[in-house]
């Protein structure tokens, strides 16, 4: 039978199950990803399930995201992940050598393989023809242990690109376009498949643009073929042995299909507050901007920096304008250095940023208050720039270098400049001098640990009935970073009870403290959500904490994918509304009791929940496997490893 790309790939990595749509499987994972800010909690949780090395064929640990040192606790979880990373053969890319997903794609990603990373922008590897997967710090534990990775095996989209991206029309733009076709919500169990003519128009890190963003819309991946532009891109980088060609069969079935002609796509923004709220840019044009961040992991590429490079040749930037650069790599950075490229951004007036996530995840560069900036990032949700009046603008790097020039929202077609056509490096420039390779001698590494380092907390099994109060209701669409902020409160990552006071900060700072005081009196904590719960990262710290503050379920209409899969592996029940009409029935502060919980969920039966406050009752379910059933009832995966164990 005919096969899709994903079906080629995942097949002959299946351990558990078979390739049936819909179905869980679990898979074996070729390389690992993590960084430092969902790092710590990850490798403490390795530490815990006693292997003395990772059983990958590659594992990476990356300093991307708490690279700034304003106090004891970033420097002190880097030295932490440094010398585990030495002793249980990882490689430590250390701070400054740039963003995970950047790196990962110039030096190490493989077409064909699976990569299981701790950060929900892991698929950006698709890019190369993986299979890459964001996950929570646990699942990503249990990969380096050597156990499968579960998912539900997942529904093809295929889109089908067509044509050619005009001038002043890039990689952003097309995957902006998907999120106005799909949105960032619905998509959960889906992965998308770009075939067509118009793949070929675009390289490799264009591609990875497209295949980043993926996770905006909720799919589990996204994935292009490997052709010859991914031979070449392989060749650069020195690695043309790790190519392989991979491309669908002719003919194979896919779940949904959808066509885009690049030809026709202008440019696109993703206005506040989410990155699914797409507009032209022309319908916004004209409106003035405070502050332009050029990078991420999204656009921070070579030829992302070049073409912003050769708009601002000899122009300065505008002077109501704050204009940051930083770039994805260390790799990226030294190139612009040596072709003396960086001196035009510099001498347009940009403040380049180290080679991090930075302005991207929050912890600096925050805009005024109510401040306008635009972006070339992926999250634009309320409060993650740091300043929760400000409005955050999602665009390609084309369109910020335009509102760099003119200090507003700006089309860049309605400039009147001549199109920078950017090549292709035949040779990037290769200095892998900041990975520290693991330890030939690991028993003679002795684990860093500073004070801001805990032990990974662990949960209690699942009561027989919970016995709770509605601590918060909240409405559809909250993220992760709504439940638990990063940013400047990122530096608690390794510190579960000050990073918990946090929980829903942004929403209702006193929630930590109405959960405490139901906890001391012996009640559970129980969250009430709509549709799309947990978007956005993969932080388990969205769990953790909530399970800390005696979370014991979340009851939604919907949930996302990772953030499903992070509440069971910490003993919290991802709980679905039965008729999503019940959820207009309940009010912060109810009473409820959920008798026979464990009983219930070992049946696999739906569950009766007693509003005691309103006087009513109404049903829940559960999408859970076998598997994950008992995990919940164990209180997570820890407690169910060692109980196997
Ligand atoms: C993000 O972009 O939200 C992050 C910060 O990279 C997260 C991971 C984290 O919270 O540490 C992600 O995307 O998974
Ligand atoms: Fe870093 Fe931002 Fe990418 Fe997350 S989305 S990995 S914070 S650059």
């Amino acid at each position: 039978m005919e096969r899709t790309l994903t079906q080629k790939v995942l097949e002959p990595h299946l351990v558990v199950g078979k390739y049936m749509p819909g179905k869980e499987i679990g898979i074996r994972i070729d390389q690992t990803l993590t960084q430092d800010a969902t790092g710590t909690m990850c490798y403490l949780q390795l530490e815990a399930m006693g292997i003395p090395k990772v059983k990958t064929e590659l594992s990476v640990s990356y300093v991307d995201h708490n690279t700034i040192q304003a106090g004891f606790e970033n420097p002190d979880d880097h030295k932490y992940l440094q010398t585990i990373a030495a002793k249980y053969g990882i490689i430590y890319s250390r701070a400054g050598n740039g963003i995970c997903h950047q790196v990962h794609l110039e030096r190490f990603a493989k077409p064909g393989k699976t990569l299981l990373g701790s950060d929900s922008h892991t698929p950006t590897a698709g890019g190369i023809g993986m299979v890459a997967i964001g996950a929570g710090g646990l699942d990503v534990a249990v990969a380096m242990a050597g156990g499968p990775f579960y998912l539900t095996c997942p529904k093809v989209i295929r889109i089908n690109l067509t044509g050619k991206l005009q001038p002043w029309v890039s990689a952003k733009d097309v995957i902006l376009k998907v999120l106005e076709i799909f949105g960032t919500k619905g998509n959960v169990g889906c992965v998308f498949e770009y075939t067509g003519d118009g793949v070929k128009t675009l390289t490799v890190p264009e591609r990875a643009t497209i295949t980043n963003m993926g996770a905006e819309c909720g799919v589990t991946f996204s994935i292009f073929p490997s052709d010859e532009v991914t031979r070449s891109f392989l060749k650069a980088q020195a690695r043309e042995m790790d190519w392989i060609p991979l491309f669908p069969d002719e003919g194979a079935e896919y779940y949904k299909e959808v066509e885009i002609n690049l030809s026709e796509l202008v440019p696109l923004i993703a206005c506040p507050h989410s990155p699914g709220n797409i507009k032209k840019v022309e319908e916004v044009a004209g409106l003035p901007v405070d502050q332009v961040c050029i990078g991420s992991c999204t656009n921070s590429s070579y030829r992302d920096l070049m073409i912003v490079a050769e708009m601002l040749d000899g122009k300065q930037c505008h002077p109501d304008v704050s204009f940051v650069i930083a770039p994805g790599s260390r790799q990226v950075l030294r190139m612009l250095a040596e072709n003396g490229v960086l001196d035009k951004l510099i001498a347009a007036g940009a403040r380049i940023a180290e080679c991090a996530c930075g302005f991207c995840i929050g912890n600096s560069q925050a805009p005024r208050s109510n401040g306008i900036s635009l972006r070339t990032s992926n999250r634009n949700f309320l409060g993650r720039c740091g300043t929760k009046s400000a409005q955050v603008y999602l665009v390609s790097p084309e369109t910020a270098a335009a509102a760099v020039i003119t200090g507003k929202i700006t089309d860049p077609r309605s400039l009147d400049l001549p199109y920078p056509e950017i090549k292709m490096p035949g040779q990037f420039l290769i200095d892998d001098s900041m990975f520290l390779p693991p330890s030939p001698e690991p028993e003679k590494i002795e684990i860093y640990r500073g004070p801001n380092i805990g032990e990974p907390p662990v949960n209690d099994p699942m009561p027989e009935k919970i016995d709770g109060v509605v601590t918060i209701k909240v409405g559809d669409e909250i993220t992760t970073d709504h439940i638990i902020p990063a940013g400047s409160r990122m530096k608690y990552r390794s510190n579960v009870p000050k990073y918990a006071e946090f929980v829903f900060e942004v929403l209702d700072p006193d929630f930590h403290k109405r959960a405490e005081a139901y906890k001391e009196q012996g009640k559970h904590n129980i969250i009430v959500g709509g549709l799309s719960y947990g978007q956005g990262s993969s932080r388990e710290h969205a769990a953790i904490c909530p399970m800390y503050l005696g979370v014991k379920a979340v009851i939604a209409k919907s949930f996302e994918r990772i953030h499903a899969a992070n509440l069971v592996n910490f003993g919290i029940a991802p709980l679905l509304f039965k008729h999503e009409a019940d959820y207009a029935e309940i009010d912060q502060g109810d009473e409820l009791e959920i008798p026979d919980i464990r009983q219930k969920i070992a049946n696999g039966e739906d569950i009766t929940v007693v509003n005691k406050t309103k006087g009513k009752t109404f049903m829940v379910t559960y999408q859970l496997s076998e598997r994950q059933k008992e995990i919940l009832l164990a209180g997570g995966t820890l407690s169910y490893m060692k109980s196997k164990a």
